[in-house]
C-alpha cells in the first residue's frame, strides 16, 4: 500500500514538473522560435503540430508511469529481499498469474499508444484539400522556392550573416528572402534537392520532410496564426548545414495578395542566379 502510494506520488510530481517546465506547449515557448533554455516543444501553430504536442504529453504520462513503476519495484525487491533481511529465499519458479499480467498489460499498453501514433501519422501523410503549392529545393547550402500556382514566382533564401543582422533578427535563423504564406490557407511543400540529402523543417508547424535528389517529397501545413516563423535543415548535408534557415512569414489574404504583386517584379528583375554569387562567397 505504501509502495502504491508513493508511485502515484512519484508520477504525479512527474506530471507537475512536466507541466511548470512547459510540456504543455504553450507555457514557456515563444511563437515560431526556440528560447534559451526552453525544454517543451514551440508553440503550435497549425493542425498536426498541435496533435504532436498532445500525443508527446500524453505518451510522456505513460513514459513517467512505466519508469517509476520499474524503479519501485527495483527499491522494493533491494529492500526485502537483501541477504541481510531475507536470509533463506524462496524456490518458486512459476506463478501463472504474474506470467499473463506481465504480458498482458504490456500489450494493453502498446495498444493505447498505437492508435493515437496512427491516427497521428495518417493526419500528416493524407494531405486535406490543398489552397496552394510551394516547391522548395535545397542546395549546398540555401533553398530556392517556386509558387507554381502563382506564374512559378521563384527566389532564393539566403541565410542573412551575423554582420549583416537588423535589429530583431535572429542570428543563424534570418534568410534574405522569406516564404510569405496566408493564414488558415492549406499549404502543400513540394520538397526536392539538387545537391545531397537536405531536410526542410519547421518545428512550429510540425513538419520536417527529407529533401532528396531526383525525388519529390511532399507535405503540408496551416498555419493558424500571422507571424515569422522559423525553421532549419535537419539533415547534416556538409559544412554548412547550420546555416540554411528557413523563414516562413503567415500573413492575411489581403496581406499575401500585395506581396505577390511587389515579389513578382522584384524577383523578375533580380533573375540573375544567386548561386553565383554564393559559389564566388565560398
Ligand atoms: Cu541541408
Amino acid at each position: 500500500m505504501r509502495l502504491a502510494i508513493g508511485l502515484l506520488a512519484g508520477v504525479s510530481a512527474a506530471a507537475g514538473i512536466g507541466a511548470m517546465l512547459g510540456f504543455d506547449g504553450q507555457a514557456l515557448a515563444a511563437p515560431g522560435i526556440a528560447e534559451d533554455w526552453q525544454l517543451g516543444f514551440q508553440d503550435a501553430v497549425t493542425p498536426v503540430m498541435r496533435e504532436i504536442t498532445s500525443f508527446h504529453n500524453f505518451i510522456l504520462y505513460i513514459i513517467t508511469a512505466i519508469s517509476v513503476f520499474v524503479l519501485g519495484l527495483l527499491v522494493w525487491v533491494m529492500v526485502k529481499f537483501n541477504a541481510k533481511a531475507n536470509p533463506t529465499p524462496s524456490r518458486t519458479t512459476h506463478n501463472s498469474l504474474v506470467e499473463v499480467l506481465w504480458t498482458v498489460i504490456p500489450i494493453l499498453i502498446l495498444l493505447v499508444i498505437a492508435i493515437p501514433s496512427f491516427r497521428l501519422l495518417y493526419l500528416q501523410r493524407d494531405l486535406p484539400k490543398i489552397d496552394m503549392t510551394i516547391k522548395a529545393t535545397a542546395s549546398q547550402w540555401f533553398w530556392t522556392y517556386v509558387y507554381p500556382d502563382h506564374d512559378d514566382l521563384s527566389f532564393d533564401a539566403i541565410m542573412v550573416e551575423e554582420a549583416d543582422l537588423q535589429p530583431g533578427q535572429p542570428r543563424l535563423l534570418t534568410t534574405d528572402n522569406v516564404v510569405v504564406v496566408p493564414v488558415n490557407k492549406t499549404v502543400r511543400v513540394i520538397v526536392t534537392s539538387n545537391a545531397v540529402m537536405h531536410n526542410w523543417a519547421m518545428p512550429s508547424f510540425g513538419v520536417k520532410m527529407d529533401a532528396i535528389p531526383g525525388r519529390l517529397n511532399e507535405t503540408w501545413f496551416r498555419a493558424e496564426q500571422t507571424g515569422i516563423f522559423y525553421g532549419q535543415c535537419s539533415e547534416l548535408c556538409g559544412v554548412r548545414h547550420a546555416f540554411m534557415p528557413i523563414n516562413v512569414k503567415v500573413v492575411t489574404e489581403a496581406e499575401f495578395a500585395a506581396w505577390l504583386e511587389k515579389a513578382k517584379v522584384e524577383f523578375a528583375e533580380a533573375d540573375a542566379p544567386t548561386k553565383l554569387a554564393v559559389n564566388a562567397a565560398d
